[in-house]
């Protein structure tokens, strides 16, 4: 079967899990599941796109096309592991080198053959601001009209599903620009969304296998003290995302209609048999999933 093609947001901000799907991402592109076409940052630290440059380069997989949201500085944190895996390698690209992820979305959207799938794991302020995108010099169709020409679905670790689809997670709730663009983007992303939501992973916890003093996931477990294993929320996700089924991928989900409070970041669900939203509900036990993801970071551990 031909692999395919993903666009993939991360915040790459203070938490060592984007780290870890990272890794599933190069992971399934290697075993010919998907395509990179090309990676946006939607939260914006000093050693943002060197870091992760760096650790692609070192994951095997260099050159993949890199956008960020410069305007995003506003995330707070300051994680040891961005300049430590910056440190380390030969990666000289800095955010400054790197267009803003909404023109990266467009190019790739606009240049696509077929319709493509995308994965976010961060926060929603790009995907929002690419559905309100004019035309431009890359392409006369808004961004709208480019996501709904050219988008298959959308996968997205966000919001708290469990109290029947009511709850609070960071990645709608961080701050005023998360909160207005999760509310943005359940009213006018034109595709189906699955959402993986903080319940489903919280507490399932990988990476903690890794041994390898060199290997750089297990660097940024350490730095995020979390060497023992930290919540699956977006390897869970891009793994998902990358198999493309929920069912096979050991999920059943709730099809309706996600809603955000702009004001709160609180997320609510409507059940509706036709709803162009879905939250998944794991079907095996928590053991399945952390082999599935400790398995594949083993494969690529670093000697
Ligand atoms: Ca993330």
């Amino acid at each position: 079967m031909k692999p395919r093609t993903v666009l993939v947001g991360t915040d790459w901000w203070t938490d060592c899990d984007d780290v870890a799907a990272m890794r599933v991402l190069v992971w399934a592109e290697k075993q010919r599941m998907i395509d990179i076409m090309a990676i946006g940052i939607n939260a914006c630290m000093e050693y943002s796109v060197m870091s992760l440059d760096a650790f692609l380069q070192e994951e095997g997989r260099p050159g993949v096309p890199i956008g960020i949201d410069h305007k995003a500085t506003d995330f707070g944190g300051n994680p040891p592991y961005q300049k430590n895996m910056a440190a380390g390698t030969h990666s000289t690209r800095t955010n400054a080198d790197c267009e803003d992820a909404v023109r990266v979305y467009r190019r790739s959207l606009a240049h696509a053959q077929d319709k493509l799938d995308v994965v976010e794991i961060g926060y929603p302020q790009v995907l929002a601001n690419l559905l309100l995108s004019p035309g431009d010099d890359i392409s006369p169709l808004t961004g709208l009209e480019l996501v709904s020409c050219k988008v298959n679905k959308l996968w997205m670790m966000a919001g708290n599903w469990g109290d029947e689809g009511n709850g609070v997670e960071n990645n709608f709730a961080r701050n005023p620009r998360s909160r207005a663009a999760g509310s943005y983007l359940c009213v006018h992303w034109p595709t189906a969304i699955t959402f993986l939501g903080w319940e489903v992973a919280n507490n399932i916890l990988t990476g903690g296998t890794l041994t390898s003093s060199t290997d750089l996931v297990a660097q940024a477990m350490r730095d995020h003290n979390s060497s023992r294993g930290r919540s699956s929320w977006d390897p869970m996700l891009v793994l998902l995302a990358c198999q493309g089924d929920e069912t096979e991928a050991g999920y059943r989900t709730i099809t309706g209609t996600a809603r955000v409070d702009e004001q709160t970041g609180r997320n609510s669900f409507e059940i509706l048999p036709n709803g162009n939203h879905s939250y998944v509900i794991k079907t095996k036990p928590d053991e399945y999933y952390k082999a599935a993801i400790d398995n594949i970071l083993e494969s690529m551990q670093r000697a």
